[in-house]
């Protein structure tokens, strides 16, 4: 069945009034409201929420389904702060048991890649004050000069909101500098959850909802895109989810600078929220396909296989999801340290094409602004053409 026709049966089944209600604004493209959020949360089955979920993809980008090639630097683990989720930082005290790059390491890094098509390194990590305003401008000078055309899309708000004090510059004057410098753009970390009061539980001493706020307002202000996460599946309830999502949904209104959604599980090793369990994979789709359908102004929501799974990733994509993110090259810790299943994240360009085309989906590699940079929906890899391993097949 289309998408279409799964839409109109939903609606003329027995629905409980309200989720029709929301079925009919979705088809009717209406916003849903902060009560109706919280609604779909108590109320949607898996179901009914990926059918929503799925025709709002589909209305926007068909089958297609991005992913891109990247590689990770995480300067260091060593952090001042003490987020209580987190399984990846060593506090100051500690030190000795993390690392700290200096510019010459992180371009190390970028020197491994000479040979390879990557478009994207995705910088982000722990905060020590050596690594200042100097530091990253420096380093953001000399890759731009080894390599123009790699985009930097480098640290969060808990990282800037911290040098930018310590410079003294606002942060509009912060950003503009490490721009010139050769930032391009903001991933979407530091999030967690916006409201004071889950925020204050979780990660009472790094940036407030108002300055990360504030700092992708200054970003998007300068012309750069950016991504938000939301830390999700702990101590926080579902309208702090919703009320998480609103404030983005109305800077979004304002700036139109966000580019992609990123829900991110809570895992729960080796961190001091360990007792904490884990939420199902159902809720994981439930929350994917609520934030396609509350995030209405927001063009893409990713799934981060490497937090997940390749599997729930694959999932996901009927859940609203159309990004999965990149191939890493087993460049980042900050998933495998909280117990996320990979453990060595890495997947060839092939890997990513296959697990979209094994679920029907149209796989494009993208750079990080989502330009195509390849179309791989006819594209048959030289070793693979005896192999018939694929289940659906892949539309436009
Ligand atoms: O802000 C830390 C999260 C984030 C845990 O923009 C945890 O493309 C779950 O933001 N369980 C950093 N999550 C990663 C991030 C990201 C990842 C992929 C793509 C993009 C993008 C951004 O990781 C942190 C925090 O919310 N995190 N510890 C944990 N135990
Ligand atoms: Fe530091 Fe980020 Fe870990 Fe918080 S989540 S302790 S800011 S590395």
């Amino acid at each position: 069945m289309d998408a279409n026709k799964e839409l109109d049966f939903l609606i003329n089944s027995e629905l409980d009034t309200d989720l029709k209600r929301i079925a009919e604004k979705v088809v009717a493209q209406e916003r849903i409201t902060f009560e109706e959020g919280v609604m779909l949360y108590e109320k949607g089955e898996l179901n009914y929420l990926g059918v929503l979920a799925n025709y709002i993809r589909e209305r926007k980008h068909g089958n297609r389904t991005y992913f891109n090639r990247n590689f990770h630097i995480e300067p260091t683990n060593v952090c001042v702060y003490d987020c209580k989720f987190c399984s990846y930082s060593r506090l100051i005290k500690q030190r000795d048991e993390g690392w700290e790059m200096d510019v010459e390491g992180m371009m190390d890094v970028v020197r491994r890649y000479d040979n390879e098509a990557v478009t994207e390194v995705h910088i982000t990590g722990g905060v020590v004050p050596k690594q200042n305003l100097e530091f990253y401008a420096d380093f953001f000078k000399q890759c731009k000069a080894h390599r123009p055309e790699l985009h930097i899309k480098g640290l969060t708000p808990v990282e800037y909101y911290y040098i930018f004090k310590k410079a003294k510059l606002s942060h509009y004057e912060g950003m503009k500098y490490l721009k010139e410098c050769g930032l391009d753009s903001m991933p979407g970390g530091g999030a967690e959850i916006f409201h004071p009061e889950v925020r204050e539980k979780i990660a009472h001493d790094k940036c407030t909802a108002e300055q990360w706020l504030d700092i992708h307002t200054q970003a998007h202000a300068l012309g750069m895109n950016t991504n938000a996460t939301m830390l999700y599946g702990h101590i926080e309830e579902y309208w702090h989810r919703v009320d998480h999502m609103e404030r983005l949904r109305q800077l979004q209104d304002k700036t139109g600078g966000f580019q992609t959604f990123i829900p991110l599980k809570f895992r729960n090793k080796d961190n001091q929220m360990s007792d904490i369990p884990e939420v199902s994979v159902i809720e994981d789709l439930r929350n994917y396909a609520i934030a396609r359908i509350y995030l209405d102004n927001f063009d893409h929501i990713k799934a981060y296989w490497a937090m997940i799974s390749r599997d729930t990733a694959q999932l996901s994509l009927a859940y609203g999801v159309n990004d999965i993110d990149g191939t890493l090259d087993d460049t980042t810790k900050i998933y495998s340290m909280a117990g996320a299943e990979e453990q060595t994240p890495a997947m060839s360009t092939q890997q990513l094409v296959e697990l979209i085309r094994n679920v029907g989906r149209h796989p494009i590699e993208r750079d990080t602004l989502y330009n195509v940079v390849t179309d791989y929906k006819d594209v048959v890899f030289e070793e693979d053409k005896s192999k018939r391993y694929y289940a659906l097949p892949v539309v436009n």
